[in-house]
């Protein structure tokens, strides 16, 4: 009992001695005279209370960026909606709020809500001082029931998405934005020297050839080791080459600022300023987004079993005409732009096309969810 006020501040001593000295009946009922204190971890992708619920009340949330991002932390409900400021890696914040009974929705604020999107989520019960002396540990045990139930038993969905109007090729060359990505660039650690060659000769280039191919592909979401994807790809790139790409599975494991853990993801808002994924993409919204493994052939014969495949059905980031890329935030765009990117699996040898890479739209794409 003691342990769910675990965070040390002036009031918990004294609250750790009434626990001990008068029994669990009368414990745990805090005024604004007696502040409680939560404190909060954040990481990629998930923000982790050291309670799930406290009595009402003043209480102080203490709040470590145990991540590689900036992130936030932002308390809503009851009529209240109070966040921090961002919080660099590896520092703290603190956010004092007086709470009334009800449950908050606590999560990172940060990149519109693509961090919460990607699991920076949780929920904070707040019991009225009469209802704390019943049973505070019934209360947290109903809370973390719940939370792990969601966690057991997630939502199946699936999308099938059809690739169409003009097919473009993306050339290397130069990202056209290269002012607005550099602030974001330099906080992505490690991967900013690889992602810094990008911006020099793509794939993210304004350098496009119109093309023609096919892509139809459906995926599913359910949860995070299970999702899966079918579909295949054919076109024919500016040097003659045909490409025939088999989807095989999808890529579940995850890396830092790469949200591939769900392997699937719908309803993301990332890129550019986002600080999700790489800044050398416009800020979009997609439909879907996937890595997956897949077979790749090149003119009827296998190229890899192993192909690095990434998938998105995104707002419009290319201008009709000669497909340049027009913005650096889109994210209000309609979302028809199919990419299709295909890199050489691990240890492997550059795929045999301009830059060693494939990277193709379909301009005037489409998806329906069909009921699973
Ligand atoms: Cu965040």
């Amino acid at each position: 009992m003691i342990s769910i006020h675990a965070m040390p501040s002036q009031g918990v001593g004294a609250l750790a001695f009434a626990v001990l000295t008068l029994g669990g009946a009368t414990a745990l009922r805090h005024t604004s005279s007696d502040p409680a204190a939560v404190s909060a971890k954040l990481s990629e992708w998930k923000v982790e209370l050291s309670q799930p619920s406290i009595t009402a009340g003043v209480v102080t949330f203490t709040v470590t960026n145990a991540g590689s991002v900036p992130h936030a932390f932002e308390v809503e409900g009851q009529g209240i909606e109070k966040e921090t400021e961002v919080i660099q890696p590896g520092a703290s914040a603190t956010l004092k709020l007086t709470l009334k009974a009800g449950t908050y929705d606590v999560y990172c604020p940060v990149g519109g809500d693509s961090h919460k999107h990607l699991g920076m989520e949780t929920h904070l019960r707040v019991v009225g001082a009469k209802g704390a002396t019943a049973a505070p540990n019934a209360e947290a045990a109903k809370a973390s029931a719940r939370d792990g139930a969601s966690e057991a038993s997630p939502r199946i969905q699936a999308i099938r998405v059809r690739g169409a109007g003009p097919v473009v090729q993306i050339l290397p060359g130069p990202f056209p934005f290269p002012d607005s990505a550099a602030p974001i660039l330099r906080r992505f650690g490690d991967e900013r020297e690889g992602l810094e060659s990008q911006v020099k000769d793509g794939p993210y280039s304004n350098n496009v050839s119109p093309i023609g191919g096919t892509f139809n592909f459906t995926a599913w979401d359910k949860g995070a080791i299970r999702d899966s994807v079918d579909g295949v790809a054919e076109f024919t790139t500016r040097d003659g080459a045909k490409w025939k790409l088999v989807l095989d599975r999808v890529q579940t494991k995850d890396v830092v600022h790469h949200p591939r853990f769900g392997g699937v993801i719908m309803g993301l808002y990332y890129h550019g300023n986002t600080e999700v994924h790489t800044p050398l993409v416009p800020t979009i919204n997609s439909a879907v987004a996937l890595w997956a493994v897949g077979h790749l052939y090149r003119n009827e014969t296998l190229a890899t079993d192993n192909a690095m495949v990434h998938v998105m059905l995104l707002s419009r980031t290319r201008r009709d005409g000669d497909f340049a890329l027009e913005c650096w935030d889109c994210s209000r765009n309609k979302i028809e732009e199919l990419q299709l990117q295909i890199l050489p699996g691990p240890g492997e040898a550059k795929l045999d096309a301009p830059g060693g890479f494939l990277f193709v739209n379909w301009e005037k794409s489409s998806s329906v969810k069909p009921v699973t």
